[in-house]
């Protein structure tokens, strides 16, 4: 079958979330729809006010440009365009077309009958960002809590709001994030290492499948998860991480939540009643 007749069974009208069949087509290979036309513009929006802001100096080093959000000063409201005003309509821009892509990737589902798996992984991911320049920023009431956008100031600002509270590594949801990270990688390293060594053997043997997948984790652990399990086990290790992610950073800084330096929080456990 020719590539093209084999695209045209998967090239089916409907499933849309709005707008009918306005702009339900392909240009090349991407489909286009309602929300490929929004994820344009905020990205062409968004984009051009990097170039603007930048423009007005320092430098043009792509390392060293950053976007700096307003100063706490002006809290919740808004500023100046090149007082942090342009990193609120970056954010706006961002935001709209982070969340424009996950409807696409919904409507494409749609389209080809699948679940929501990928769009919903995708949330996670925007579900972390905005609470970095969104949540918590309001949590604690001013925009200037955001991450500036450059590529070594928001290095920076990570790591001046760790040493904020001391030693970061002291909070539990962090720990939590970081331990589903390392072994999302340790399942993936696993999982590639496991079928392409049964269905991708050397020249002239013979590919094997997956009961011989079951069959070397039964010899080594006395378990195996299944083809299937395995991918459910990811997803999972790979949203928690994401998850975890926006939770430690989200309550690290509210008052309301009482949470200082995260090596004095553990405190808890030495005050307990029960030592006498
Ligand atoms: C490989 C998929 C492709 C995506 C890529 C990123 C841009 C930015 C913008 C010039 C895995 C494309 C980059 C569009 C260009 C301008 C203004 C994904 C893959 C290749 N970070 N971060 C990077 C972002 C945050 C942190 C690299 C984005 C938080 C640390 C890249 C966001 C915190 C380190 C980058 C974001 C944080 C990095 C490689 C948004 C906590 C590194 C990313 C929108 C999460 C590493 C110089 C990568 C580095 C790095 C992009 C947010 C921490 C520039 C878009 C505030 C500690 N980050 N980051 O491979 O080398 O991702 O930095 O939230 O060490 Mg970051
Ligand atoms: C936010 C990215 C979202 C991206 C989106 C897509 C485009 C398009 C286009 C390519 C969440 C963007 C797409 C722009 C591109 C094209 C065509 C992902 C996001 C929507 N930490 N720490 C984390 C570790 C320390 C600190 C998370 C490790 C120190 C702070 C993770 C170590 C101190 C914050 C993590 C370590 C410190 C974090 C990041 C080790 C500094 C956060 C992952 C080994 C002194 C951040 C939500 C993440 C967070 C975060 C890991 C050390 C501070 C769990 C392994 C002790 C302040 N750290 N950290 O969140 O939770 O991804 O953010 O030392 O804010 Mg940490
Ligand atoms: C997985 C898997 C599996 C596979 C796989 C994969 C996971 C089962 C079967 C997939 C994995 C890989 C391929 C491995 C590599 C991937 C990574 C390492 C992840 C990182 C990926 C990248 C770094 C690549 C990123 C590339 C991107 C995001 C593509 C960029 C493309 C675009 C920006 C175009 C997007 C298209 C849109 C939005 C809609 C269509 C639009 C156009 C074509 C442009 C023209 C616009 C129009 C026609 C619309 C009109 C627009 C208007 C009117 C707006 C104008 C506005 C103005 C203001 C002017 O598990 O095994 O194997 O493969």
């Amino acid at each position: 079958m020719s590539m093209l007749s084999f695209e045209q069974k998967y090239r089916v009208r409907g499933g849309t979330l709005l707008g009918g069949d306005l702009f339900d087509f392909w240009a090349g290979p991407f489909y286009v729809g309602l929300f490929g036309v929004t994820t344009i513009f905020f990205t062409i929006v968004g984009v051009s006010l990097i170039l603007w802001d930048a423009s007005h100096g320092p430098t043009w080093n792509v390392w060293q440009i950053s976007i700096e959000p307003p100063d706490v000063s002006y809290g919740l409201g808004l500023a100046p365009l090149l007082e942090g005003g342009n990193w609120q309509l970056i954010t706006i821009c961002a935001t709209g077309a982070f969340v424009s892509w996950a409807l696409r990737e919904v409507e494409i589902c749609r389209k080809l009958g699948m679940g929501y798996h990928v769009p919903i992984a995708f949330g996670v991911a925007v579900f972390a960002y905005v609470s970095l320049v969104v949540i918590r920023p309001l949590f604690m009431g001013a925009w200037g809590h955001g991450f500036p956008y450059g590529i070594f100031t928001h290095l920076d600002w990570v790591s001046n709001v760790g040493y904020q509270f001391v030693n970061f590594h002291y909070n539990p949801a962090h720990m939590i994030a970081v331990s589903f990270f390392f072994t999302t990688c340790f399942a993936l390293g696993l999982h590639g290492a496991l079928v392409l060594s049964a269905a991708n053997p050397k020249r002239g043997e013979v590919s094997k499948t997956t009961e011989h997948e079951n069959t070397y984790f039964r010899d080594i652990i006395g378990y195996s998860i299944g083809p299937l399990g395995i991918h459910r086990l990811g997803l999972f290790l790979a949203l928690n991480a994401g998850f975890w992610s926006a939770v430690c950073i989200v309550i690290s800084g509210p008052t309301f939540l009482r949470t200082g330096p995260w090596t004095t929080w553990w405190n808890w456990w030495l005050e307990m009643p029960i030592w006498g």
